[in-house]
């Protein structure tokens, strides 16, 4: 099944948004594997965002996600990656759509709540570079057949 890795960033959690954000994934049908409160170093958020290095906002964005904890998740479901950024809305706050997380809660260009791996090689970049193996818990999912129909042998 497919993974992601989600990133709680410090305003939301200063917002007190932890908990309807974490319920969204989990009413969408996404099982959680992983979950930890923790600061992430300013080191490896910079290896986290190295792809907007030199960018004018990548400073201040470093600033911002090392300064404070953050809630790290791997949540997985069928197509996670993908449902996980249409969840998350447009990057800034004013442009992301009404029912989004960003299009309800944030108005931000910088403090827009949440971060979600945008492809499959980031996913798994990003889960290796903040859970060891032994965090992560894959454990069978009870729900799995009834939030797929399982019954031709694929998660439909
Ligand atoms: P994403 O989080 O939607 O994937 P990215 O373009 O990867 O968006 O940018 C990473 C983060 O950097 C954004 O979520 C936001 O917090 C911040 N950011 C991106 N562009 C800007 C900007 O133009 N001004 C301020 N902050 C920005
Ligand atoms: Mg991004």
């Amino acid at each position: 099944m497919e993974r992601t890795l989600l990133i709680i960033k410090p305003d939301a959690i200063q917002r007190r948004y932890v908990g309807r954000i974490v319920t969204r994934f989990e009413e969408k049908g996404f099982q959680i594997v992983a979950l930890k409160l923790t600061q992430i170093p300013e080191k490896v958020i910079r290896r986290h965002y190295s792809a907007h290095e030199g960018k004018p906002f990548f400073e201040p964005l470093v600033r911002y996600m090392s300064a404070q904890p953050v809630v790290l998740m791997v949540v997985r479901a069928k197509g996670a990656i993908a449902v996980a950024r249409k969840m998350m809305g447009a990057t800034f706050g004013a442009n992301a759509e009404p029912g989004t997380l960003r299009g309800d809660f944030a108005i931000s260009n910088r403090f827009n709540l949440i971060h979600g791996s945008d492809s499959p090689e980031a996913a798994e970049k990003e889960i290796a570079l903040f859970f060891k193996p032994e965090e992560i818990h894959e454990v069978a999912d009870a729900q799995e057949g009834i939030v797929y129909d399982l019954s031709a042998g694929e998660r439909i």
